[in-house]
């Protein structure tokens, strides 16, 4: 397809889109990096919200293994990360009937689409990125390229499916920003091609924190065993980490984030994981031990349906929905490459 048949204008519309998903819903497209366990905060500042937008969205959900690359890995690592993380984005809820889902590397068009949009991201804007600035400082061994150019990867990732909606945690919103940048740059340069992405971040669980570093956030990358609540942790070690958070010594219950981070990141898990609101859920609360007590239950309530759906989905089930949702995911990526690279005007092969 050329660009010059898409309807217009293309690019500053959510709204626009609607009319070219099958379904005439809105198109969400999220991914997660099948590196290490997923833990607390990629449940509430994104799973969660893949599993509900399913509802009325026409969803699309990718394992992106090929971002995973961009920190070192054992040969053989990414793999089973990606089964494990298949197997957690089913218990959690996404559902391979009502949503696409599939392993980024098994779908060559994101490789093909990020070199372009490589050519038209500036090397300045990537030096801005905070995540590069915070990964490329915590080793002092071998930086990738790869890190560097990370963005430009995960703008073709959410470009490729003309995506209205990118549902993620606060942490992602800055890159969220440079696709945004990068489809109206290349869309100013070779004509309306890539519908420009909105970002959708929760109220609460937006950014959960590390339980002992309440001032750095939870995180797969980081080696922080009692700050991380990893979804496959035990009931006990649940209610052990909840019990030695970190929090003050001023002895009161107020959510105010700045002054008073551990406190404040109980109360916003524990409006994530009961729909409530973390400032009003302070008023319950004259001490920290029963708000301790009252977040680890609350979590525990979401974690242990998810760690009995785990048990039961097997290897083989994984690898078939995968199988499909590549086959789903290419079509449409293949439709939206194609339409990129004849507005860049490269001579095309006679088929
Ligand atoms: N702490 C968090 N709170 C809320 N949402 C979070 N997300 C990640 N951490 C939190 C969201 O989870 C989705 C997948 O992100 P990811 O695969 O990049 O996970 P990660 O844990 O951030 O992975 P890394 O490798 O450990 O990265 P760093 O070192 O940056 O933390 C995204 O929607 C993300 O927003």
């Amino acid at each position: 397809m050329v660009h010059g048949c898409l309807p217009r204008p293309l690019r500053y519309s959510a709204v626009t889109n609607t009319s070219r998903t099958a379904s005439g819903r809105p198109r969400v497209f999220s991914g997660i990096q099948p590196s290490g366990s997923s833990h607390l905060g990629n449940y509430l500042g994104a799973l969660k919200n893949w599993h509900l937008l399913q509802d009325d969205h026409d969803a699309v959900y990718c394992i992106v293994d090929l971002h995973a690359l961009t920190l070192p890995k054992e040969p053989g690592e990414v793999a089973t990360g990606t089964l494990e993380m298949a197997r957690m984005m089913l218990a959690s809820g996404i559902d391979p009937e009502r949503s696409i889902f599939f392993v980024q590397s098994h779908v060559p068009a994101h490789a093909e689409l990020g070199w372009l949009m490589q050519t038209v991201t500036a090397y300045g804007e990537l030096n801005r990125m905070t995540q590069f600035k915070d990964k490329s400082s915590r080793d002092s061994g071998f930086v990738s390229a790869a890190l560097f150019t990370y963005p430009a990867l995960q703008a073709a990732d959410i470009l490729l499916y003309d995506t209205d909606v990118v549902p993620v945690g606060d942490d992602q919103r800055q890159h969220l920003e440079i696709s945004r940048d990068i489809a109206i740059r290349f869309n100013s340069r070779y004509g309306d091609t890539f519908v420009v992405p909105e970002h959708h971040i929760p109220a609460a669980g937006a950014r959960v924190m590390d339980l002992q570093h309440p001032e750095n956030k939870m995180s797969k990358s980081v080696d922080s065993p009692l700050g991380t609540i990893d979804m496959r942790d035990t009931p006990k070690d649940i209610e052990k980490k909840f019990k030695k958070a970190v929090t003050d010594n001023d002895g009161e219950v107020r959510f105010d984030p700045q002054e008073k981070p551990g406190i404040s990141n109980l109360l916003d898990i524990l409006a994530a994981t009961t729909n409530g609101d973390p400032a009003e859920l302070a008023n319950n609360y004259e001490q920290y031990g029963p708000l301790k007590a009252d977040t680890a239950a609350a979590v525990l309530a979401v974690v242990e349906p998810i760690q009995e759906k785990l048990a039961a989905i097997s290897d083989d089930d994984l690898a078939d929905a995968l199988a499909i949702g590549a086959g789903k995911a290419a079509e449409k990526a293949e439709e939206v490459l194609d339409r990129a690279y004849d507005a860049v005007g490269l001579m095309r092969r006679r088929s």
